[in-house]
């Protein structure tokens, strides 16, 4: 039997990736978690919550299969998810929720770590299912490779007790929210490890952990115990004022190269274990756009959120002209992909896929352990 889950890092040779589908995603409804992401003046607070439209699936899957083609033709192979009836009430003995998400990011649900997926917690409760779209590949795959580690952590309770009451009570300013992320202050509460797949980045023996709305101290506690031959870090970007997943924030191209979201600073001194080890980080090219298309989570920053292939390939949303040209600057192979009609569905080309397969192994980027980023 062959080997099929291995990856380690962002950017080694991707040859297995899942791509996630659009079918039947929902805006959830209202809960702790998701008040707090979307903007005060988003479009997406003026909606109600259920299905979205069949038309705007349609499209998005459309660019979906589209990537899938473009992946398949470079000799990728490409699986996707089995989505639910996501527009049904769930719940469990704690709370109700009133419909769930989707399964456009797996980037957000599945860290593979070398030969293992692990399931991550997730942190809102319409995302609380989400992991099963995911079962029929992960059975598959640990049928088939005798050295697939399957792991899941632990289910949250996502009580009350997980979220701050009114975090971002009424009238609330843009400086008070800066002050309260600079201060570590987030809408998840320390009550129990909480973390999204998409704020781990992985470079080899060592994980670095967004700690923000969707992952809290807790879980890094729990990744290191988890994985006890990797070393766990801590990074925060004070000047995000809603810190949801790092790959919208800092990018690896390839060893020794990162691009970082120019409104997004590392607190200070945390940039130091990068510098000591000679990796450079490339003030990213701006977005294109002004806004984020309609009825989206994320932000314009998703001109960033890209699909490394290899060393010198990167997939690029065809339409991030900045993006794109910097790219080339930095001495890429560059790949323009269509994707904005996917991006209400959960963010952009890195977010939309996980790692099955890179080759490579478990290499040492960061030999000089130095700094305060450390768990
Ligand atoms: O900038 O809105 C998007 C990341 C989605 N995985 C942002 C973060």
């Amino acid at each position: 039997m062959a080997k099929i889950v291995n990856s380690w890092n962002d950017f080694d040779p991707l040859k297995h990736v899942i791509l996630g589908r659009a079918d039947n995603c929902c805006i959830p409804a209202p809960e702790p978690a998701t008040e707090t992401k979307i903007p005060t003046d988003s479009d997406m607070r003026k909606v109600p919550w259920g299905p979205r439209s069949q038309e705007s699936v349609d499209r998005a899957n459309e660019q979906l299969d589209n990537f899938a083609a473009l992946l398949t033709k470079r000799g990728i192979k490409v699986d996707r998810p089995t989505p639910l009836d996501f527009n049904q009430e769930i719940g469990t003995p704690d709370w109700k929720a009133g419909c769930m998400f989707g399964c456009m990011p797996p980037r957000d649900v599945l860290l593979t770590v070398g030969s293992e997926i692990l399931e991550a917690t997730m942190s809102y409760r319409s995302r609380w299912f989400e992991y099963l779209c995911y079962r029929p590949l992960l059975q598959s795959y640990f049928d088939n490779d005798p050295e697939m580690r399957w792991e899941a952590a632990p289910k949250p309770r996502l009580t009350d007790k997980s979220y701050y009451k009114d975090y971002l009570h009424q009238g609330i300013t843009m400086e008070e929210r800066l002050k309260m992320v600079a201060d570590l202050h987030f809408v998840t509460t320390e009550y129990e490890p909480l973390f999204d797949a998409a704020d781990i980045m992985r470079l080899g023996e060592d994980l670095f952990c967004y700690h923000g709305f969707t992952t809290n101290r807790k879980a890094m506690l729990w990744l290191k115990r988890h994985f006890p031959y990797h070393r766990v870090h801590a990074l925060n970007f004070p000047t995000d004022a809603s810190p949801t997943h790092i790959d919208a924030t800092l990018v690896p191209l390839n060893p020794g190269l990162f691009i970082n979201n120019p409104n997004r600073h590392l607190a200070p001194g945390l940039d130091e274990i990068f510098r000591a080890n000679d990796w450079e980080i490339v003030i990213a090219a701006p977005a294109a756009h002004k806004t984020p298309p309609p009825l989206c989570f994320s932000s314009v920053w998703l001109s960033m959120n890209c699909l490394v292939l290899d060393h010198k390939t990167v997939c690029v949303e065809a339409s991030e002209v900045y993006q794109l040209e910097q790219m080339d600057k930095l001495g890429k192979e560059v790949i323009p992909v269509p994707f904005r009609d996917v991006y209400p569905f959960g963010g952009g080309l890195h977010c939309s896929t996980a790692d099955i397969y890179r080759e490579g192994v478990c290499e040492n980027y960061f030999p000089k352990q130095v700094g305060t980023t450390r768990v």
